[in-house]
């Protein structure tokens, strides 16, 4: 591992692919000296991020969202776009990279000189997966990609994480699965500034339209929660690239009509706010349980709250209290 920060960052900037993946290995590691190293690295790319346009897409497996970003992604290096994407699956722990391990679904993507696939980092806590791709795109947009796509499974608390980092959340969904909306939750469509039926072909089209129909009425029922936009349902077929054009040009309608509003940079503002919010009690807690005093106290007063010899509210206060001696 190069330890010279002007290595990663004259790397990135001059757009060398092996400096930015190296960037990005140096990003997932949990080595002390390798974090110190990319926070500086991080400082000084800062000023070259922001450019881009930040795309997040969700959906249960198996909706096609492999294959969307294929599409899509195919659609934008051609017109000389340069595309990265990124991965968020905590879930890749176990399955060793469920979402991105298909990489032959982006088989043409994966090998184009303007496209740049990273798979989910493998190991470790959404809070963990979740800074190591906030990280990942700002090095991305550092390195002049200005298309960064988040991939997300549909399930778990991994959407709420992508949609607060992204300026578009897309949210990919079936026809046919009638209006218990496929297990999606409600609050997911409330992430959503989007939605795509895909798989709008053959003798699934009509369905893909009734479908269209019903999850516009379901989106009626949500207030948008900006007076710039509210979230339209588009159809699409990511095999025979129907329709990706017009979920492309809603994103970019979307984010013209923010940014000339000044709704963009607040969205982006308080993404990092709540992002410090987080890391800051992240760090808190890590700092917490390591203290000496807390790992020699904890297990003993966990075991008297077992035991009825105290109550929770007394023993937290205790363990509290310890900290201000
Ligand atoms: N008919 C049809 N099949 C599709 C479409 N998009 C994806 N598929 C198929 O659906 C399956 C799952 O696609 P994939 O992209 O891996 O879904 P993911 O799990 O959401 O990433 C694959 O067999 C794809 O070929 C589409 O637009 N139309
Ligand atoms: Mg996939």
């Amino acid at each position: 591992m190069d330890i010279d920060p002007e290595y990663y960052v004259q790397g990135v900037r001059s757009g060398n692919r092996k400096a930015l993946a190296k960037t990005i290995t140096l990003i997932e590691s949990s080595l002390p000296k390798h974090q110190d190293l990319i926070s500086r690295v991080l400082d000084q790319l800062l000023p070259f991020t922001g450019k881009s346009v930040r795309l997040g897409i969700t959906g249960v497996p198996g909706v096609g969202k492999s294959t969307f970003i294929e599409a899509l992604g195919m659609n934008l290096v051609e017109r000389h776009h340069r595309v990265a994407i990124l991965a968020v699956d905590p879930s890749s722990t176990q399955s060793g990279g469920s979402i991105m391990g298909d990489k032959t679904r982006m088989e043409k993507l994966s090998v184009h000189k303007n496209a740049f696939i990273r798979p989910s980092p493998a190991g470790g806590t959404l809070g963990g997966v979740s800074r190591k791709t906030r990280e990942s795109l700002l090095v991305c947009e550092a390195a002049g990609f200005d298309v960064i796509i988040i991939e997300t499974v549909g399930v778990g608390q991994s959407e709420v994480s992508v949609a607060s980092m992204v300026d578009f959340f897309l949210l990919l969904m079936l026809a046919g699965a009638g209006d218990d909306l496929q297990g999606i939750k409600r609050g997911i469509l409330e992430l959503a500034d989007a939605i795509a039926v895909n798989k709008a072909d053959g003798d699934n089209f009509e369905r893909a339209m009734q479908a269209k129909n019903i999850y516009t009425e379901a989106m009626h029922l949500f207030s948008p929660d900006t007076v710039d936009w509210s979230p339209p349902v588009l159809t699409c077929s990511s095999l025979n690239m129907d329709g990706i054009e017009e979920v492309w040009e809603t994103v970019l309608d979307h984010h013209g009509k923010l940014s000339a509003t000044g709704a963009l940079e607040q969205k982006r503002k308080k993404q990092a706010l709540a992002w410090m919010r987080t890391l800051l009690e992240d760090g808190l807690k890590d700092w917490f349980y390591y203290l000496p005093v807390v790992k020699k106290s904890l297990p003993k007063l966990t075991r008297a709250v077992e035991r009825g010899e105290t109550t929770p509210t007394a023993a937290v206060k205790m363990i509290l209290n310890f900290l201000n001696n």
